[in-house]
């Protein structure tokens, strides 16, 4: 009897190994830029599936506790976090994982450098990509909208390169009353003794261990009394500790046990008392916490498609070994189709997520114009929607591509998928997103910009093999703007009902419009046939995904969504038209 055992797959350099990303950054920069920061993108390539990796795997082996009592019995509140947890936070600091993005050495390209690095980096982070995240936002906001002490104090910390002095943040925005709707947010702030104080209880708190947060609360008048809903939450700078290390009034009450990211501390905690800084207007808060959460959004873009990526580059290497039915995997037609219709999906979630980054580049060093800026506030939220859904469709298809092994959790291949359900959920839902795609649109007019730029991209379009895809396209904006202007006329509900299939729709078009132009850029500078292909086959697939949204089929979904009778008269009807 022959004893077999089945290969596992193995990661090779991820940048040499990423095509995406290298004929990417050929497109997106100079040459001169390019030979100045491949080198370093090419060893961090190899360093994420060596050294980085391991403490990776550490975080996830040793999962961060609370310890709420020292042996004698004094409260101390101190999450444990792995040695890899600690290492990648000296890491993150001397790679230069945030500072890159804030030295802007290569002006607005410097973002799209600094998330090349992170995206490299993200599915060896052990969950680090998180609190850098919500650093990287906090940074922005406090270039944006913080005082000069705080520009000299936290953001010199949060983007030094000098682990020794690196801070990261935390983003307290969720309550028990509620996590989408902040409105509900119950934390007051007094003044006592010349300065503010936070009362409440902070229901998720990502990264408890970061040495600062920003958060809501809501300033309490001299009589107890303060301005209700989401217009009287002013935003506040906390430091999590102070000089001598003791927690500034904070109680930490458990840690979540979560489906995913269980190597990164998520918290219950209260504020009691804890001293914090105003940032910006009283009022203002929700507003200038959007500064920091459409960074987090991006990043989370870039998260999903380091995540579809790592799972390809692993499914892809284990289809040359793994042998069934007489070939491998990888000579198996439909395993190959498979693996084609995968990669279409995250080349499309790249494209559209670097584009992004690229105008976040552009807005952050004064160079976007007006309408670069509007198009950047209606992408963000679909960028973040549209790739963390695609994200965990496509970790799950990946886990189908090693069979049982995919199933088994000391292979790593599950946490791909326990990792990518979190996509969806923070940072704001699929709907809510959905809602606020709808918001940029209403209050900053975005539409018309994007719609033109998307125009304009296909105008540049000129090899034969793509006309099609470009008629499609063209059909598919037709359509949007036929639906865009015929729903807003049905009133809110109608709106809001067909957000998300204009949020797809939406997204899905603007790829085509980039698929196509990198198409066409690779077909002339290296008679590049794959790019061809990739746009044509995203072109090919629905690229407007719409639904009816009139009264009745609004009744129609209602009695469905909740299981209610509805009469064969409006079901008839409604086939009838
Ligand atoms: C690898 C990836 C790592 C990612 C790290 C994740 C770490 C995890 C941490 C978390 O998950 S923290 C929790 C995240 N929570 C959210 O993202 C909240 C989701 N909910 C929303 O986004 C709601 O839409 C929102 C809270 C903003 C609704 O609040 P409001 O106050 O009811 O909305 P309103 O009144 O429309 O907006 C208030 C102001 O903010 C308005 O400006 P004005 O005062 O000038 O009128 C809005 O235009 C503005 N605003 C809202 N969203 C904006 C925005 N401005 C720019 N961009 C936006 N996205």
């Amino acid at each position: 009897m022959t004893e077999f055992f089945q290969d596992p797959p193995v990661l090779r350099n991820q940048y040499d190994d990423d095509h995406t990303l290298r004929t990417y950054l050929r497109h997106a920069l100079p040459r001169d830029v390019l030979a100045e920061v491949e080198p370093d993108l090419r060893r961090f390539g190899q360093r994420v599936v060596g050294d980085l990796r391991e403490m990776a795997d550490d975080c996830d082996a040793n999962e961060p506790r609370l310890v709420q009592f020292d042996p004698w019995g004094r409260r101390i509140d101190e999450i444990i976090t792995a040695r890899g947890w600690r290492q990648l936070d000296a890491v993150s600091a001397e790679e230069g994982l945030l500072a890159i993005g804030y030295e802007r050495k290569h002006g607005p390209l410097s973002r799209v450098y600094q998330f090349a690095k992170l995206y490299l980096f993200n599915p060896s982070s052990g969950g680090y990509s998180c609190p850098l995240a919500m650093s990287d936002g906090a940074a922005r906001l406090i270039e944006v909208h913080g005082d000069e002490a705080l520009r000299r104090g936290a953001l010199a910390r949060l983007t030094t390169r000098d682990p020794h002095k690196f801070w990261t943040s935390g983003q307290w925005m969720t309550e028990r009353s509620g996590g989408s709707d902040v409105g509900g947010t119950e934390t007051v702030a007094r003044l006592e003794q010349g300065g503010y104080r936070l009362y409440g209880t902070k229901w998720f708190t990502s990264a408890t261990t970061a040495q600062m947060a920003m958060t809501f609360a809501r300033i309490q008048q001299a009589d107890g009394t303060s301005v209700r809903g989401s217009r009287g939450l002013s935003l506040f700078y906390l430091e999590t500790r102070d000089a001598q290390g003791r927690l500034n009034h904070i109680t930490i009450h458990r840690l979540k046990d979560k489906l995913g990211t269980r190597s990164l501390p998520t918290a219950e905690l209260s504020l009691e008392g804890t001293e914090a800084k105003l940032v910006g207007q009283p009022g203002s808060g929700v507003r200038n916490m959007s500064t920091l959460f459409n960074i987090t959004r991006i990043y989370n873009a870039i998260g999903a498609a380091a995540g579809m990526r790592r799972g390809l580059a692993l499914a892809r290497d284990y289809a040359t070994r793994r042998v069934a039915f007489g070939r491998k995997l990888a000579d198996q037609p439909l395993h190959v189709q498979t693996l084609a219709d995968l990669q279409v999906e995250f080349e499309a979630a790249f494209h559209l997520t670097f584009h992004v980054v690229g105008l976040l580049g552009k807005e952050e060093c004064g160079q976007a114009s007006t309408d670069e800026s509007a198009i950047l506030r209606l992408l963000t939220p679909l960028v973040k929607l549209y790739t963390a859904k695609q994200c965990v469709a496509a970790a799950s298809e990946i886990l189908e591509c090693f069979g049982g092994a995919g199933y088994v959790e000391n292979t790593g291949l599950p946490r791909l998928l326990r990792d990518a359900q979190v996509l969806p959920i923070w940072e704001g839902t699929t709907n809510v997103l959905s809602l606020d795609a709808l918001r940029a649109i209403e209050k900053d007019d975005a539409l018309p910009p994007l719609m033109s730029d998307i125009e304009e991209r296909l105008a540049s379009i000129t090899h034969a093999e793509l006309d099609a895809s470009v008629q499609a396209t063209r059909e598919a904006l037709r359509r949007l703007r036929q639906y865009a202007a015929q729903t807003v006329g049905e009133g809110p509900e109608a709106w809001q009902t067909g957000a998300r299939g204009f949020a797809y729709s939406l997204a899905r078009v603007s790829i085509a419009a980039l698929l196509l132009e990198h198409a066409q850029w690779a077909a002339a500078d290296a008679d590049d046939g794959y790019a061809v292909a990739l746009a044509r086959r995203w072109c090919g697939r629905e690229l407007a995904p719409l639904i009816a949204v009139d009264a009745a089929e609004r009744a129609a979904s209602r009695a469905l969504a909740l299981a209610q009778p509805l009469s064969v008269n409006h079901a008839l009807a409604r086939q009838a038209t």
